[in-house]
C-alpha cells in the first residue's frame, strides 16, 4: 500500500490565522490528504502550532497572560477552528512538545556530534529595564541614513536601509520604550549549513519535478552573494526548548534556547510521536514513518508551505536531517504557496483588514471559503481575495451548478416518481456521451490531484459537475414526463446516480456538502475508478432524501456589508 506522510506548515501561535495562512497550507494540504485518503493510500497527515520565540512572548504578554498558559489557550482556539474548516489532521500538535523538547536537544546533540555546530562570541544589546536580550526587530531607534524615529535594529523601514542595533541613534527597546540598554557579550551556537552547503545543492538539484518556486527560492540562498550562511540556532530568551546536547547540559549554554526556526520543523517529527502517545500505541508506529532504518523507506513524505518558509525547508531543516546522519526520512516534494492579498492590499493583523478564520466561520459555511480560496490558491503568482469575486464563485459554481442539480432532479424525482429511484426506460446515446466525457475528466482530475495541482483539479471538479447539470438541462425530463414517463424515468434514475460521484469526487474540496450528498442518497462515499460502474450505485427502488438548500447564494447588500465590515480601520 502506497504510504504517504503530508505536513502542513505549522501556524504560528501569537494569534488567530487569516485566510491569506490559511490558503497557503493547510487547505491544500488538507485536499491533498483527502484524495491520498480516497485513493487508497496510507496517509499521515501532520499539523501543530508554533509556540516559541519573541512573538508568542509578546502576544502573551499583551494579553495579560502567562506565555505558557496564553500558548495552551490558543493551541485550543487554533484547534477548533481548523476543525471548523474540517482540516481533517492525523494529529493537530504543539511544538512545546515533550516530544520536541526531547527531539530538539536529540538533533542538537547529534548535529554536535557530527562536527556541525559551533560555538560562536556575540554581542547583543541587552535591556536592563526589560531584564532580557533583545533581538535586533526589537530595538528601535533613528535611521542614521534617512533621520525616520522609527527605525528597527534590523531595518528601516522607511528608507529600507538594513541596518545593525549598534547603527540606530538614540536606540531604545520596543517592548518597554526603555533606553537603559547596554551591549553584553555571548556565546552562541551557529549550525555549519555552509559544509552541507554542497550535498544541498546536489539535492535540490535532482528535484526536477519539484515546483520551480520552490527550487528557485532554495537556489537563491544557496548561490546568491556569499552562498549559504551558517545560522546561529540559539536565543537568550525564556521560553522555549532549553539548549542541551542530547540529555547533557551544554556547558555555557544556561539559560538559552533554541531558536524557534530550529525546533518548529522538528515538530512534525514530535507532533507525529504525540500522534502515536495520544492514541496509546508504541513509538513504532510513529517511527515508520520517519526512520528509515524503521519502515519510513517507502515512505512518499510531502510538505505544503507558503514561499517564505521555503528556505527553511529545503535548506535549514533538511541541513538538521542529513547532518544528524542517523537514518531521518527526507522530505521527497515541497509545495510552496504565493501570497493571498485582501480586496486591493494585504491582510493586516493589527488593523484587522481582511478575514480571520473565526470571523469567516461565524459569517458562512467553511466550503464556502474552502471551494473559493482553493479555486484561487496563489499557485502560480499572488492572487487577491475580493468580495465580488468570492460571491461569483459561490453563487456560480457552488449554488448554480452543483447545488441546483442536485436540487432539481431529486425533487423533481419526490414530485413525479416519489423518494426512490424509478425504473423504466434506457439509456441511450446522451447517456453515453456523459459517461465518455465524465471518465475524461476524472482522469484529468486524478492527474492534477496527484500532482498537487490544485486550481487545475478545482476546474476538473467544476467542469464534472457542469457535466450533469448540462446533460439535466438538455435532457428535460420534466418536458418529457408529458409525453413519455418512462424515457423521463431513466433520465432521472441517470441523474440520481450522478449524486454519488459527485459526492465523492467533491469530497476533498467540499467534504461537508459531500457528506450532505452521500447522506441525501443514502449510500457511502466511494470514488469511483469506473463511470459506467459507478452509475450503477443506486438500483431501482433505492430510497433517497431531498437534501434541503446545500448552498444559499450570496445577495449584493450581504456582500457589500461584509466588504464594509472587514475593511479595517
Ligand atoms: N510558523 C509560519 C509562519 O509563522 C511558520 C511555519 C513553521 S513550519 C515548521 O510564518
Ligand atoms: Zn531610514
Amino acid at each position: 500500500m502506497t504510504r504517504t506522510l503530508i505536513t502542513s506548515a505549522l501556524p504560528y501561535i501569537n494569534g488567530i490565522k487569516h485566510l491569506g495562512n490559511l490558503v497557503g497550507s493547510q487547505l491544500p494540504s488538507d485536499v491533498y490528504a483527502r484524495y491520498c485518503r480516497a485513493m487508497g493510500h496510507e496517509v499521515m497527515y501532520i499539523c501543530a502550532t508554533d509556540e516559541h520565540g519573541t512573538p508568542a512572548e509578546l502576544a502573551a504578554a499583551k494579553a495579560g497572560q502567562d506565555v505558557a498558559d496564553f500558548c495552551a489557550e490558543m493551541h485550543q482556539t487554533q484547534a477548533d477552528l481548523a476543525a471548523g474548516f474540517r482540516l481533517s489532521f492525523d494529529h493537530f500538535g504543539r511544538s512545546s512538545s515533550p516530544q520536541n523538547h526531547e527531539l530538539t536537544q536529540y538533533f542538537a546533540g547529534k548535529l554536535a556530534d557530527n562536527g556541525l555546530l559551533e560555538e560562536v562570541s556575540e554581542k547583543q544589546v541587552y535591556s536592563n529595564a526589560d531584564g532580557r536580550y533583545l533581538p535586533d526587530r526589537y530595538i528601535e531607534g533613528e535611521c542614521p541614513n534617512c533621520g525616520s524615529a522609527d527605525a528597527r535594529g534590523d531595518q528601516c523601514e522607511n528608507c529600507t536601509k538594513q541596518l545593525s542595533p549598534t547603527d540606530l541613534i538614540n536606540p531604545r527597546s520596543a517592548i518597554s520604550g526603555s533606553t537603559d540598554l547596554e551591549v553584553r557579550e555571548t556565546k552562541h551556537l551557529y549550525l555549519r549549513q555552509s559544509k552541507l552547503s554542497e550535498t544541498l545543492d546536489k539535492w535540490i538539484s535532482s528535484k526536477t519535478d519539484w515546483p520551480i518556486l520552490t527550487t528557485s527560492i532554495a537556489k537563491k540562498w544557496l548561490h546568491d552573494g556569499d552562498g549559504l550562511q551558517d545560522r546561529g540556532i540559539t536565543r537568550d530568551l525564556d521560553w522555549g526548548v532549553s539548549v542541551k546536547r542530547g540529555t547533557e547540559d551544554w556547558p555555557g549554554m544556561e539559560g538559552k534556547v533554541f531558536y524557534v526556526w530550529f525546533d518548529a520543523p522538528i515538530a512534525y517529527i514530535a507532533a507525529t510521536a504525540e500522534w502515536a502517545a495520544a492514541q496509546g500505541k508504541p513509538a513504532a508506529d510513529w517511527e515508520r514513518w520517519w526512520r528509515t532504518d524503521k519502515g519510513a523507506d517507502d515512505v512518499n513524505y510531502v510538505q505544503f508551505m507558503g514561499k517564505d518558509n521555503v528556505p527553511f525547508h529545503t535548506l535549514s531543516f533538511p541541513a538538521t536531517i542529513m547532518g544528524a546522519d542517523d537514518n531521518w526520512k527526507l522530505v521527497d516534494f515541497i509545495k510552496s504557496f504565493n501570497y493571498l492579498n485582501y480586496d486591493g492590499g494585504q491582510f493586516s493583523t493589527s488593523k484587522g483588514r481582511g478575514v480571520f478564520m473565526n470571523q469567516a466561520l461565524d459569517i458562512l459555511p467553511s466550503d464556502y471559503w474552502r471551494w473559493w480560496l482553493l479555486t484561487n490558491v496563489p499557485e502560480s503568482s499572488d492572487s487577491e481575495f475580493t468580495w465580488e469575486s468570492f460571491q461569483n464563485g459561490v453563487n456560480k459554481d457552488l449554488a448554480d451548478v452543483l447545488g441546483n442539480f442536485v436540487s432539481r432532479i431529486t425533487k423533481f424525482c419526490r414530485s413525479k416518481f416519489g423518494e426512490e429511484v424509478p425504473s423504466g426506460g434506457e439509456y441511450g446515446e446522451a447517456e453515453a456521451e456523459v459517461i465518455t466525457q465524465l471518465t475524461e475528466r476524472l482522469k484529468s482530475y486524478e492527474d492534477n490531484m496527484a500532482k498537487m495541482e490544485v486550481r487545475k483539479s478545482a476546474s476538473d471538479l467544476r467542469a464534472i459537475w457542469a457535466i450533469g447539470n448540462e446533460y439535466l438541462q438538455a435532457a428535460a425530463p420534466w418536458t418529457l414526463f408529458k409525453t413519455d414517463p418512462d424515457a423521463a424515468a431513466a433520465i432521472v434514475r441517470f441523474a440520481l446516480n450522478l449524486i454519488p460521484i459527485y459526492a465523492a469526487l467533491s469530497e476533498p474540496f467540499i467534504p461537508d456538502a459531500a457528506k450532505t450528498m452521500a447522506t441525501a442518497m443514502n449510500t457511502p462515499s466511494k470514488w469511483p475508478t469506473d463511470i459506467a460502474g459507478a452509475l450503477e450505485t443506486l438500483p431501482v427502488g433505492h430510497a433517497f432524501t431531498v437534501p434541503e438548500n446545500m448552498f444559499a447564494k450570496i445577495t449584493d447588500d450581504a456582500r457589500d456589508e461584509m466588504q464594509a465590515k472587514f475593511a479595517g480601520a
